[in-house]
């Protein structure tokens, strides 16, 4: 059984997205901007769900919902990554619980495709994770099911940079380290924490190579129920033969064990330099760039789209359309001209 989010908060973000679609483009940003400055929790779920909006419509208001705001400070980003089951729910509150003991604001974005599937669990487990739940200074989003977006994806930094913006210094990611994430967690956040099981070696887990060259910091949760020692011993083996030297702890959500060590780690100033800042940032560049073409090769208002079908059905082969292709790419830029 997996520790979820409780029920209401789910229900509220799924109502959001019903609420803000219906609005469409009447919304007022200004004022949105405003009630998010001013700490309203209402208009942030309504923001976040503006920003994660790939609606051609919302992107505009999320501009403009930015351009009301203004910048904002960075806070300290952290991705919690690792398969289902680890801990990682659990092991988020504890991280919570001493970021608020440190009276810091702390937004979560829960990623999590599969705590969703456990929907009978929810109420059950809303105890546990309602300790911190309805803490004041916590906000906790999870992925609206009526968004089923099912990982990071290019709109996850836009989401991080406006819960900059409402005012949090910590911002927690936690997310499935398996399966289709469209962008690098590596990019989107200043230390990425793996949380693994013990008892088993990393491929065992499912953790994949790219993973363990792009973690910060790795927990092998559950030390309450032993087995650790080879555990810490493997994936520090492991973690070797990719680079550096990445800390591994011991740790339980449960119990507490190691969780002073592993805060430490968390809270080491160290993380992204500038220059892999600027990567990240030009990984969004062009991811946002990508996003675009995407829609516009999708998009039915253009010849591309005939093209296409015909070469989907057999009608036509590549060669056949290159003429148009590069005759279409050439109008393109022209159209562009800005060189
Ligand atoms: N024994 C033990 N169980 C834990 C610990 N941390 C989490 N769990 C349990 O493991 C299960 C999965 O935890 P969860 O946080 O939902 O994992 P997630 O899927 O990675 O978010 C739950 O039943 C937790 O109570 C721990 O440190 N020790
Ligand atoms: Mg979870």
């Amino acid at each position: 059984m997996s520790v979820s989010y409780p029920r209401h908060i789910y229900l509220k973000a799924t109502g959001e997205v019903a609420q803000l679609f219906s609005n469409g483009p009447g919304l007022d940003t200004l004022s949105l901007a405003k009630n998010i400055k001013e700490g309203r929790r209402r208009a942030l779920a309504r923001g976040l769900t503006l920003v994660e909006s790939l609606q051609p419509q919302h992107e505009k208001l999320s501009l403009q919902l930015f351009q009301a705001l203004g910048p904002a400070e960075r806070a300290l980003r952290l991705g919690v990554t690792g398969p289902p089951g680890a801990g990682k729910s659990t092991l988020i509150e504890q991280i919570v619980k001493a970021w608020l003991a440190e009276n810091h604001k702390i937004a979560i974005l829960a990623i999590d495709p599969t705590s969703r599937k456990t929907g009978g669990s929810l109420l059950g487990d809303k105890t546990r994770m309602g300790e911190v739940a309805d803490h004041p200074n916590v906000f906790i989003r999870p992925s609206p099911t009526g968004l089923q977006l099912g990982g990071l994806n290019q709109r996850t930094p836009l989401m991080c940079a406006l819960l900059e913006r409402a005012g949090f210094s910590r911002v927690i990611v936690e997310t499935v380290g398996v399966g289709q994430s469209e962008i690098s967690a590596r990019y989107l956040v200043d230390r990425l924490l793996l949380v693994a099981l013990p008892g088993a070696g990393d491929e065992v887990q499912g953790i994949k190579r790219g993973l363990m060259e792009e973690v910060d910091l790795v927990a092998v949760n559950k030390a309450d129920l032993g087995q650790t020692k080879a555990t810490v011993a493997t994936l520090r083996a492991a973690l070797r033969v990719f680079r550096r030297e990445v800390p591994v702890v011991a740790c339980s959500a449960l119990d507490g064990t190691g969780l002073a060590q592993l805060m430490e780690a968390i809270n080491e100033p160290s993380g992204l330099s500038p220059q892999e800042r600027a990567t990240g940032e030009l990984y969004f560049f062009d991811q946002y760039l990508i996003q675009g073409f995407r829609r516009l090769l999708e998009s039915s208002h253009f010849s591309l789209t005939e093209r296409r079908r015909r070469v989907a059905q057999g009608e036509e082969d590549f060669l056949a359309v290159l003429p148009f292709l590069a005759d279409y790419m050439e109008r393109l830029e022209k159209t562009l001209g800005d060189r």
